[in-house]
């Protein structure tokens, strides 16, 4: 149960009732923070939630000893579909440990050797789309395309599963259904107490059946043949023993997984890649300095054949992700209890079991970030200055022992994707796109198209190297 206001000395309480939270309840808090500061009380029907962005207390609450994951409200309601798999387990259910210690290896670094080749594959099925859109002039739909590429990759990468969405007009409908999932999960926040909700009710329970069908199929696809050698999410989840007990995960709790990197794998990680084409779109000073870094590697080379080692190679590109993923966390808030009765960066009383959400976007926009952090600038994240920020005014992949499994896997396949990308085409911000950011639990620019064209031998050879530039004269 909230706690009532009253016990946070200092904190504004804004009651939202009257409007609800709409259709962008994140950025209905990020406005109640731009007016009333970065720690607040949001109450709807009487029900009061404690969310902060202030760099201090997101310090405080990444401290283990005192503060936990909370599956708030919102998660509770995507239990409801994915239960205990990873990102909804509570921290004391027994799966979450042992699915936690079984797939660890499966993301480590080295392990994105395994899944690059299967990346570039739907990398270039991605281009093959968009060449074709290039030679009939048409636009192309950025966080569509974005969906079906990831959704291939972490289909063949995690399950070897073809979702095949490249050769489909629409989204796979595992997508539509997943998609309807998640805003029911975010609608159902908003709900009125005395409204007739059966109808939305009946519909998300024949979305969720239908996705726990799909992944049903692809395990029956696996189950009976030997796996050990298969060394995909799948493979491990039927064959690798827990290291301490010997046992296995079993097949409910194997379903839930996959249900959960199915959504975790896939709008997390192409809402990141679209908005960073949209900053590439919107700065062209910018997608010139990454295009050069692409030139570096692959010159003129017609279909490059990206190495293992040149995505870490691509330190500007990565930048850019970072920059993108600072102003527009795709995941966007994540929530933490206090596990005994303390005070939040000294001065705010919480109860045990207190939860805290973290607005991630507006942390990213604290006074650590200087004094335009409005501003997209990938300079933010060269070595130094990062080294030089507090190490909490970062969180775009969570926190502690909760935090993102999945990250070295985003950002491998982001960071080739969008370098063979701008590597490939001329950016053309045609429609003058204006940001309007969807919510269905993650962040998207909605509506975002841009038209392209082929980059020639004389495009790169005006994106010189900055070292190869005659050096100034000396005197
Ligand atoms: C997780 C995650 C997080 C945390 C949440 C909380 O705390 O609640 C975050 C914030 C994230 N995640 C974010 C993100 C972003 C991006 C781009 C991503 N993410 C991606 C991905 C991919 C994949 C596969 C994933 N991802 C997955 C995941 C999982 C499974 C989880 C859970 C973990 C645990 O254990 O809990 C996550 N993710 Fe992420």
């Amino acid at each position: 149960h909230p706690e009532p206001a009253a016990t946070l000395p200092g904190v504004p309480v804004l009651d939202i009732t009257a409007t609800g939270p709409g259709r962008t309840p994140i950025q209905q808090v990020m406005g109640l923070m731009r007016e009333h500061g970065p720690v607040l009380v949001r109450r709807l029907h009487g029900r009061d939630a404690l969310f902060v962005a202030d760099t201090d207390l997101v310090a405080d609450l990444a401290d283990e000893e005192r503060f936990a994951k909370h599956v708030g409200p919102a998660l509770e309601n995507v239990r409801e579909f994915a239960a205990d798999g990873l990102f909804t387990a509570y921290n004391d259910e027994p799966n979450w440990a042992k699915a936690h210690d079984i797939l660890m290896p499966a993301f480590a670094l080295g392990s994105m050797r395994t899944y690059h080749p299967v990346m570039l594959k739907v990398a270039r099925r991605l281009i093959d789309s968009w060449d074709r859109a290039a030679r009939d002039g048409r636009p192309v739909d950025v966080p569509d395309d974005m969906t079906r590429m990831t959704l291939d990759t972490i289909g063949l990468a995690g399950f070897d599963y073809d979702f095949g969405s490249f050769e489909r007009a629409e989204p796979h409908p595992f997508v539509e259904s997943m998609v309807r999932c998640l805003e029911w999960s975010m609608t159902r926040l908003a709900r009125t107490p005395d409204g007739d909700h059966t109808a939305a009710d009946a519909a998300f329970r024949a979305d969720a059946d239908y996705l726990a069908r799909v992944v049903d199929d692809v395990i029956a696809a696996r189950t009976g043949t030997d796996q050990s050698g298969a060394q995909d999410l799948l493979g491990l989840m039927l064959s690798a023993p827990h290291p301490a007990d010997g046992t296995t995960l079993d097949p409910a709790n194997i379903r839930n997984q996959v249900i959960t990197f199915l959504i975790a794998g896939h709008e997390t990680t192409s809402g990141a890649m679209s908005f960073a084409l949209y900053y590439l779109a919107k700065h062209p000073a910018v997608l010139r300095l990454v295009q050069r870094e692409a030139d570096a590697l692959w010159g003129d080379a017609p279909d490059p054949e990206p190495t293992y080692d040149d995505i870490g190679r691509l330190t500007y590109t990565r930048q850019v992700l970072n920059e993108a993923l600072r102003l527009w966390p795709t995941a966007a808030a994540f929530s933490r209890h206090a596990r005994e009765d303390t005070l939040l960066g000294g001065r705010l009383p919480l109860r045990a079991g207190q939860a805290v959400t973290v607005l991630t976007p507006m942390l990213h926009r604290q006074t650590v970030w200087g004094d335009n952090p409005e501003l997209f600038d990938p300079e933010r994240f060269t070595p130094e200055a990062e080294a030089a920020r507090p190490v909490h005014a970062y969180k775009p992949f969570g926190t502690g022992e909760r935090a993102c499994i999945g990250r070295q896997f985003a950002l491998h396949e982001a960071t080739m994707l969008l370098a063979l990308l701008v590597h490939r085409y001329r950016l053309h911000d045609h429609a003058g796109y204006r940001l309007t950011v969807k919510e269905t639990l993650t962040l998207k620019p909605e509506g975002f198209t841009l038209t392209l064209t082929p980059r020639t031998a004389a495009d790169r050879a005006h994106a010189p190297l900055p070292g190869t530039a005659p050096a100034p004269a000396q005197d």
